[in-house]
């Protein structure tokens, strides 16, 4: 088996201030976390922005202009931005920082999908901020759009123009159909790197069964020419990376999927998750990949062609 990249993702915009003061919020927090987390084996680090007043997700470039110098400075990990951002934000503000700072890789989501993040809001009464309630709670009614024409539009802008690679977020089999399909038009090429999102209520749940099919399904449609990767939202976040781990694949932690440590308590920082998943996959006999061994694998075009 290959060495396994650990990606941490740091923030996120799933989870709210209320839910963890253990949440990054600010653009030194996430820094410091970020820094931490590669500290503690992270190769890859997802990166969301928020604004620093309230916490609220953001995709301004002047909010990951703040955090991403301060964190390359320190680290050689790979700095991965979010195309996704937030379902409320447009395409182009999705898109406003990665063109800018032509990152190395970015997030690509691979299909249009309910997002349903209200379930969360029934288990908070005290509220940090005013937003938080009404942006879990009207989840109900918002579709996170990532159409054919938005994601060429990600491929050539970020990908054909700016050499960006993907990390290719499937959380549902079709959208590993929709990936073949882009692979098919020649705006895709090998080797990809998948990541399999499991438990977002609108995705596919997060079962064993259904990493085994999702990997069935991707073997058929890609062969020797992709790696995965396994997130899982909540609670199924360390057992499914460590199914992940025995299985060959690489493994992605991170607040931003999962605010818990283990059952009932919060994980303190990212670097405690990154520590977690680090010594469970070491006993299961596998090393963690350096970011200049990450790199290799994913065919990365380097931090020098940066813009940040
Ligand atoms: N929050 C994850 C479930 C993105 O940033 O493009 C998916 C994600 C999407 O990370
Ligand atoms: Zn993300």
């Amino acid at each position: 088996m290959s060495k396994i990249i650990i990606t941490c993702a740091v923030t996120g915009s799933i989870h709210t201030p209320t839910m963890s003061s253990y949440l990054p919020i600010t653009a030194m927090e996430i820094a410091e976390q970020a820094i931490a987390a590669a500290d503690a084996g992270a190769a890859i680090l997802h990166l969301h922005a928020r604004n620093p007043a309230d916490g609220r997700p953001s995709a301004a470039p002047e909010h990951f202009m703040a955090f991403l110098p301060a964190i390359q400075q320190k680290t050689d990990a790979i700095l991965n931005l979010s195309t996704g951002g937030s379902a409320l934000m447009s395409l182009d503000e999705r898109l406003a920082a990665p063109k800018q700072t032509e990152p190395e890789m970015c997030s690509l989501n691979m299909g249009s999908m309910n997002f349903a993040l209200y379930p969360m809001a029934a288990r908070i009464n005290d509220w940090k901020h005013d937003w938080e309630k009404p942006f879990l709670e009207n989840s109900d009614d918002l579709v996170f759009k990532n159409t054919p024409r938005d994601i060429t539009h990600i491929l050539t802008e970020l990908g054909v123009n700016r050499g960006a690679r993907f990390e290719f977020e499937c959380y549902d089999v079709g959208h590993l159909y929709m990936l073949r399909h882009f692979v098919d038009r020649g705006l895709v090429r090998a080797p990809l790197f998948i990541q399999f999102v499991f438990g977002v209520l609108g995705g596919i749940g997060a079962d064993p069964a259904n990493l085994m099919h999702m990997k069935h399904i991707a073997d058929k449609l890609f062969g020797d020419s992709y790696a995965f990767s396994v997130l899982a939202a909540g609670r199924q976040q360390m057992p499914m990376a460590a199914m992940a781990a025995a299985m060959g694949g690489h493994v992605r932690v991170g607040l931003e999927d999962s605010l818990h440590i283990e059952r009932g308590r919060l994980a303190t920082s990212n670097a405690e998750q990154v520590t977690k998943i680090r010594r469970i996959v070491e006993e299961l006999g596998r090393t963690i990949a350096e970011p200049a061994e990450a790199r290799e694998i994913l065919g990365l075009k380097g931090i020098a062609k940066t813009n940040f």
